[in-house]
């Protein structure tokens, strides 16, 4: 089984979704391995988005996800991440498609409820990032 990265977001935890998005999660067929709340400092948000240094949504998008609780999830299925991508839609909420989460739950292109590791940008990165090896668990 492969493994990927899903992060609610601060909007989506200030909404109450929490259990919404882990239940289309779930019954999408994911196993949640490995699950916490934290809230992120600026530097741990900068760090986590270090790939987007430099562009122009950055300082908005560390703003963002240090505005508030998130909670991280590690999830296992085959073809996680990309089929995480599937379950999740397309970045801009008015672009994903109909039943995604970020489709029924997205506000504008920022606020938009979760992240999804990539899966051409190392999902074994951004698990490490928030999960120790004893944090994750095969059952
Ligand atoms: P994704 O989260 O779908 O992988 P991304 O990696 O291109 O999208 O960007 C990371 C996050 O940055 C995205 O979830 C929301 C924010 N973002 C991206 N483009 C933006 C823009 N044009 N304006 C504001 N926020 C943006
Ligand atoms: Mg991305």
């Amino acid at each position: 089984m492969d493994k990927t990265l899903l992060i609610i977001k601060p909007d989506a935890v200030k909404k109450n979704l929490i259990g919404e998005i882990l239940k289309r999660v779930v019954g999408a067929g994911f196993k949640i391995i490995g699950m916490k709340m934290l809230w992120l400092n600026k530097e741990q948000g900068g760090k986590f988005y270090e790939i987007h240094r430099g562009k122009d949504f950055y300082d908005w998008l560390v703003d963002f996800i240090s505005s508030g609780p998130i909670v991280v999830a590690c999830l296992s299925a085959a073809d996680a991440p990309a089929k995480l991508r599937g379950v999740v839609g397309a970045t801009d909420p008015k672009k994903a498609a109909p039943d995604t989460i970020r489709n029924l739950y997205g506000t504008s292109v920022g606020e938009n409820v979760v992240h999804a590791s990539a899966p051409d940008e190392n999902p074994q990165r951004e698990i490490d990032f928030f999960f120790e090896a004893a944090e994750l668990h095969n059952y």
